[in-house]
């Protein structure tokens, strides 16, 4: 059963039922049929959680042109280290045309400035905390020392919030469950995090990661990207410049006065986590925002770009294709996964995108007459949900860019028999201190217990397998997907990944190596609301 995302087959496939399969359902069918019933089930929707609608009229598609997050000035380049500051607070930005929105912001905007730099050369950024909760930065995707990696207990205290003794953390079951981290470290309201950044070249992003809060906090608007180049990846000759677009895709929904909807027991994210029950699955929103901005628009030459794309949606899935005026797929050439360039161009017309995970993207324009458009669409949404964006084709160019047949030549080779352990994890809705969770093995997660102990160097072969969708994701290493259902992986599970795309029922394998650091550090679903709700493990490397 390949066809859902089976990107060559050309295929139409009409969703004719949207359901949002929520967690009572799926923990109704695994206690009656085991997951195989659940997941027969769950494999025909298109999306797990449920989504918000708007009570503020939304704009038409494609008129909000394109905004690119600005870029991020360093504070200081001495010393062969780039500093940064960033102060995150409250703003109010223009989302919707003439609707004001108060947003949790870095540096005031959404997304957050982009930090662009260069493989191995390290960058420091100060975070100032002038919001009203804790907060803990994440660089996902980057090889960063455990002190900087933003373990979900290293908060960043803001001004006046009352003691550590009230940041112990209840369960989303309610209070009376007190974890208590033993290692977490506290900062009172800046702290420093540094990032060697010796890595591949790769699109990041850094978003907030506090326990219990991650899913409120991301959707009010805490993450931005940080870009990592090199000089290889320079001399290739891919579109740059102008014609590089970084594209953040998350979706929202908004409350008739403007404000960010989200179902939040607690709206004001100090105390008590969790998700209202329709939504325990997952938050949708009704308006698809690219870099900030609804379904936008922007105007391209007539040549090739290179589209760095991310889902920074808590929930949504998206199945993105391009398609002309005259009804024409464009081919989408995948150059990149999550962590960095392929060894060889792939190219989809339809290219499934779940949570967290980045695609490098060439698309050409050049065959497309001037004058028309070029919708960028989601087939797994529907009615407003289906269009993502667009792009009008604006004037002819000479475009001496090109897509060499060779990325690159140093991605990780690890094989089967490299692997000196193999370990199975179960991604799986259950039972959490007397309430709905989202689990891993069986368990929610507890910062003081040990989960998962990798030796350094090791490689090591992990079997996830799930019930609903689960897009799954590994702090420090890169791995590769060795197969999905006992067969080999689909097309764009190719090159370095951090985020693996579970769909409803399926088991992935994935091989990686653990280095880089030693150190806490953890693993876990990036459905920003399972993340909350217990589906998180640690990951010490020794
Ligand atoms: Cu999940």
């Amino acid at each position: 059963m390949r066809e859902p995302y089976d990107d060559r087959s050309g295929r139409a496939r009409t969703v004719t039922r949207r359901q949002a399969l929520g967690i009572g359902g799926v923990l109704g069918l695994v206690a009656a049929g085991g997951l195989s019933a659940s997941a027969a089930l769950a494999r025909r929707t298109p999306f797990t959680g449920a989504e918000l609608r708007s009570a503020v009229p939304l704009p038409p598609a494609f008129q909000v042109p394109l905004p690119l997050p600005s870029v991020l000035a360093p504070v200081s380049t001495s010393g062969g280290a780039d500093r940064y500051e960033i102060t995150q607070r409250e703003a109010t930005v223009e989302i919707l045309p003439g609707v004001r929105t108060p947003l949790w912001t870095y540096e005031g905007a959404f997304p957050g400035p982009t930090i662009e730099s260069r493989r191995g050369r390290p960058v420091t950024v100060t975070h100032r905390n002038d919001l009203p909760v804790p907060t803990v930065v994440h660089l996902h995707g980057g090889r960063t020392p455990a002190e900087s990696d933003g373990y979900p207990t290293d908060l960043v205290l803001p001004e006046g919030w009352p003691d550590a003794a009230h940041v112990t953390h209840t369960g989303a079951g309610g209070p009376g469950h007190v974890r208590h981290d033993p290692r977490a470290v506290l900062t009172k309201l800046s702290r420093d995090y540094t990032f060697p950044l010796d890595q591949r070249p790769a699109l990041l992003w850094y978003h907030d990661h506090r326990m219990d809060f991650t899913a409120p906090a991301i959707w009010r608007g805490l993450a931005g990207l940080h870009i990592v180049r090199d000089d290889a990846e320079d001399s290739l000759g891919l579109p740059a410049g102008r014609r590089e677009l970084p594209l953040m895709i998350a979706d929202r929904a908004f409350t008739a006065d403007g404000d960010l909807d989200y179902p939040a027991l607690d709206p004001t994210s100090r105390a008590r986590p969790g998700v209202r029950e329709p939504y325990l699955a997952g938050v949708l929103g009704d308006v698809i925002l690219v870099n900030g901005a609804p379904w936008p628009v922007y105007e391209a030459d007539a040549a090739r770009y290179r589209l760095r794309i991310l889902n920074a949606s808590n929930a949504r899935h998206y199945e993105l294709e391009a398609i002309t005026d005259d009804g024409r797929r464009l081919d989408l050439v995948q150059i990149g996964a999550d962590q960095g360039l392929l060894a060889a161009p792939v190219t989809h017309r339809l290219l499934p995108i779940a949570p967290a995970e980045r695609y490098d993207v060439i698309i050409d324009f050049s065959g497309v007459r001037v004058g028309s458009r070029v919708r960028v669409v989601n087939r797994l949404g529907s009615g407003r949900t289906r269009d993502v964006m667009a792009f009008r084709v604006a004037r002819e160019v000479t475009d001496d860019s090109r897509v060499p047949s060779v990325l690159s030549t140093d991605l990780p080779t690890w094989r089967r028999s490299d692997a000196v352990r193999v370990r199975d994890f179960s991604f799986r809705a259950g039972r959490m201190h007397g309430g709905h969770g989202w689990l891993i093995g069986g368990l929610p997660f507890d910062p003081a217990r040990s989960d998962v102990t990798a030796g350094f160097g090791d490689v090591e072969v992990w079997r996830l397998i799930a019930d609903v969708h689960h897009p799954v994701h590994l702090h420090l290493v890169g791995f590769r997907v060795l197969s999905r259902r006992g067969r080999p992986p689909l097309p764009h599970d190719a090159g370095l990944k951090d985020t693996v795309s579970l769909r409803p029922g399926e088991s992935v394998e994935i091989i990686t190596r653990f280095d880089g650091y030693r150190g806490r550090y953890l693993f876990h679903c990036h459905n920003a609301e399972h993340e909350d709700m217990g589906m998180m493990a640690n990951l010490e490397i020794i």
